[in-house]
C-alpha cells in the first residue's frame, strides 16, 4: 500500500508534467535525481514496486530500501524502490514485517526515510536511515515499525 503524507507529492508530480521547462529553476533536487535515475521523472508514484530479498545486506539492489524480519539483515526480506518524492509512503501493516523490522538498509543514494509506527490513522515516527547507511541490530523500535516515508 502506498501512501501519501501530504500534498506536496501531486503538486510536483503536476509541476514536472506540465511545465517540465519550469524545474530548471529547482533541478538537481533530491527527488529529481532519484526520479530521473528511475527514468520516469514525469509520473511519480511513490514506492510502488517491491521485490523479495534474499540475506545480508549485499541483497539489497541500489535504489531500494530493504527492511528484513531478523537481525544482521537474515530473515523476510523485502525491499521497496519507486519514483520517490517527498511524502511518499509506504505501509508493511498487516504484514510479516510489522513490529518485526530487526534490520534495515537505505540503499537509494538521495532519498532519507523516516520509520513510522502506524496506529489507525496515526503514523509516528520512530527513527530514520539516511541515504547508504543501515541498522544491523539493536535497533529500539525494531518491534514497533511498520511503515516508512520520505517526509
Ligand atoms: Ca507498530
Amino acid at each position: 500500500m502506498t501512501a501519501q503524507l501530504g500534498a506536496i507529492t501531486i503538486v510536483v508530480g503536476a509541476a514536472l508534467a506540465a511545465a517540465p521547462s519550469a524545474q530548471a529553476d529547482t533541478a538537481a533536487t533530491a527527488e529529481t535525481e532519484q526520479h530521473a535515475i528511475l527514468g520516469d521523472e514525469a509520473q511519480p508514484a511513490g514506492w510502488d514496486r517491491t521485490i523479495s530479498v534474499g540475506q545480508g545486506r549485499g541483497a539489497c539492489p541500489v535504489h531500494y530500501v530493504c527492511i528484513w524480519t531478523g537481525t544482521n539483515f537474515t530473515g523476510s526480506g523485502i525491499g521497496f524502490t519507486g519514483s520517490i518524492a517527498r511524502g511518499d509512503a509506504v505501509s508493511w501493516f498487516n504484514t510479516v514485517w510489522q513490529d518485526h523490522v530487526y534490520s534495515a538498509f537505505n540503499n537509494t543514494l538521495t532519498v532519507p526515510i523516516t520509520f513510522f509506527n502506524i496506529y489507525g490513522s496515526t503514523w509516528t515516527p520512530i527513527g530514520s536511515l539516511n541515504p547508504g547507511t543501515w541498522v544491523a541490530s539493536g535497533w529500539v523500535n525494531s518491534d514497533k515499525a511498520d511503515g516508512m516515508g520520505y517526509v
